[in-house]
């Protein structure tokens, strides 16, 4: 098999990365070693910055995006009985829409599956080679078992935290990695409750943090701050909406509940890996970084991502200059340093950890947060996203 890019993972990183380049009349595979079911099955992210939104209409996937997101002006940040609104577009000028991952993987594979590049679903063995010259391949085992061989001009490795592209790169570059793992988790949870707000809720309580999120009128997409060893079947439904109740309580307000369709822990880290090149081989999304998810940045980074790697591929590939596949990486990870400093930020601020010291800490923090202005635009800036290239 030959083609120009090989791309090692089909999350919203690789696919809208192949869906780009092909749009830009450059070749590619994706190569994913998961099903279909279970890939768009993956319950992550919900908060779309308007430039990933605006991004995925200008590829030809927004459509649904359009007609079934939900377009949202802020977030209430709250702590014991206090409430308090910021209302992104008077502070910004920007907003930000709710829409599950699970449906933008959805409207990728459909429009790659529907004319697009390659995508070929449960491979094995993958291993990218030679990717310090000019003519890198990736090695894998086909659906049908069957050895294969990618020739290709460039790899791009968007196979998340755990795949195998940023092992590559370590191996063969001066790497750096940091690492923060934090001492909390999130239990989310899925559930059949129209949502008892209007925008997403902070919650800061002394018993932990909570969000309240959502996924469409009807279904209401929730967290609470849990212990990392948490095991998910010492969670009853009744015990996560007490909980929950507990932690968003005001007065004059009351949270729906409903049927629990789904709920897992999944633990809290920032992490980082430089450079995210080596030679032809480039890590774009999880597989380069990773942020907790309280400033909602995961997915949006992922996009920003391979929105400067598909201009620099075809830089490359179409006008045979390498000046912006040689700025990629340090382009791209100043934009990741910005979102793993305000996810630590909104993390440390809004979960609770540590004494009575670092709460009144935090809560300092919220209270000058609610009644500050320029505090509240800067959160409002970094939450809805900075302008690519900043
Ligand atoms: P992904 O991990 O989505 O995709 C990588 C793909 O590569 C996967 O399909 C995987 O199967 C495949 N792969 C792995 N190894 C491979 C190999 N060797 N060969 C071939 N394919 C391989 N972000 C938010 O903003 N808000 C959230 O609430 C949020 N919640 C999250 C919850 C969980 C449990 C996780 C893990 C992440 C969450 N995130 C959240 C972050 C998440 O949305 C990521 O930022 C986003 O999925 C990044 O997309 P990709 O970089 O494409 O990586
Ligand atoms: C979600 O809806 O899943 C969500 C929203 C905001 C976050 C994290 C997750 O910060």
């Amino acid at each position: 098999m030959r083609t120009q890019v090989g791309i090692i993972g089909a999350g919203p990183a690789g696919l809208l990365l192949s869906r780009l380049l092909w749009l830009q009349g450059i070749d590619s595979v994706v190569l994913e070693n998961r099903s279909r079911d279970y890939v768009e099955a993956r319950i992550r992210a919900g908060i779309l910055e308007q430039h990933t939104v605006d991004t995925l209409t200008a590829a030809g996937v927004g459509d649904r995006l359009r007609r079934e997101g939900l377009e949202h002006s802020g977030i209430y940040l709250q702590h014991p009985g206090t409430r308090h609104k910021l209302d992104f577009p008077s502070l910004c000028g920007r907003s930000v829409w709710v829409y599950g991952q699970t449906e933008v993987t959805k409207d990728l594979i459909r429009a790659q599956l529907d004319g697009g590049p390659p995508l070929l679903f449960e491979v094995s063995d993958v291993v990218p080679e030679d990717v310090d010259g000019d003519s890198p391949r990736v090695r894998f085992t086909g659906a049908d078992g069957t050895p294969q061989v990618l020739e290709c001009e460039v790899v791009a490795g968007t196979d998340g935290f755990h795949g195998v592209s940023r092992p590559t790169v370590v191996a063969g570059t001066d790497s750096r990695t940091w690492e923060r793992v934090y001492p909390f988790a999130w239990l989310g949870i899925l559930a059949e409750a129209p949502p008892a707000t209007d925008e997403l809720i902070y919650a800061w309580h002394p018993e932990g943090f909570a969000l309240h999120s959502m996924r469409s009128p009807s279904i209401s997409r929730l967290y609470l701050q849990v212990s990392p060893d948490e095991r998910i079947d010492d969670w009853s439904d009744d015990r996560i909406w007490a909980n929950l109740a507990t932690r968003f309580a005001l007065e004059g307000w009351s949270l729906n509940t409903g049927r629990v369709i789904e709920k897992s822990v999944l633990p809290m880290r920032s992490f980082v890996s430089a450079p995210m090149r080596r030679g032809r081989l480039f890590l774009a999304g999880d597989a380069a970084h990773i942020v907790p998810p309280t400033g909602a940045k995961g997915l949006n980074l992922a996009v920003a991502d391979v929105t400067l790697l598909a201009t620099a591929l075809v830089r490359l590939l179409q006008e045979k200059e390498s000046d912006l596949v040689d700025a990629y990486s340090d382009t791209a990870l100043r934009r990741v340093w910005r979102c793993t400093h305000f996810s630590w930020w909104m993390t440390s601020m809004l979960h609770r950890h540590g004494d009575d010291f670092d709460a009144r800490l935090q809560l300092s923090q919220l209270e000058r947060v609610c009644a500050s202005e320029p505090a509240q635009r800067e959160l409002a800036e970094n939450y809805t996203g900075l302008p690519i290239g900043s």
